[in-house]
């Protein structure tokens, strides 16, 4: 059995795909090729978090069955985003971006889920918790899968947040 991971997306900018939604498309395309994408979401139209003055966002997530260690598949997440011409130099931190590929959570295939920090990752994302753009397609998806510090659902992550 491969390992599972949660995977948001999000996009606010236009590119040479196309809109926002031709974004996330094309990112789950790309991300076919890291494993099997055994779900995705619907895709939300959500206000900016964080940075106000950008334009509003389409955010989504997936699972994704691999074969690919965190660390590797996070670096594989960059470079789908590099691919579609997303440029982290100069640009504006929290900003507007093409597309953004944020690793959630990841399940071991003897079903512990990881719990690590390094200088390049930090799982679970260390927000996740935080952000309704995140919890709510994820909680279409995978309500029951589990936060391993916090010990809560995704469904109850999101239950926390309030209305
Ligand atoms: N991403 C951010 C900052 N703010 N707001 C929304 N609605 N959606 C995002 O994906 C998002 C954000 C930085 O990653
Ligand atoms: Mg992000
Ligand atoms: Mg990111």
């Amino acid at each position: 059995m491969r390992s599972l991971a949660a995977i948001a997306c999000g996009s606010n900018l236009e590119s040479t795909f196309g809109d926002r939604e031709a974004n996330l498309q094309e990112a789950i395309r790309l991300i076919w090729s890291l494993g099997e994408v055994t779900a995705v979401s619907s895709f939300y139209d959500t206000d900016p978090v964080g940075l106000l003055a950008q334009p509003r966002f389409l955010n989504g997530a997936l699972l994704l069955e691999t074969d690919l260690e965190p660390l590797t598949l996070l670096r594989e997440l960059l470079a789908v985003e590099r691919a579609m011409g997303r440029d982290r130099v100069g640009a504006v931190a929290k900003g507007a971006r093409v597309i953004d590929l944020d690793l959630l959570l990841y399940v071991e295939r003897d079903g512990s889920s990881v719990a690590m920090t390094t200088g390049e990752l930090v799982l679970p994302h260390p927000e996740m918790q935080e952000r309704r753009f995140v919890l709510e397609p994820l909680a279409e998806i995978a309500p029951e899968m589990m936060h391993p510090v916090l010990v809560l659902t995704v469904a109850e992550m999101l239950e926390r947040l309030g209305t």
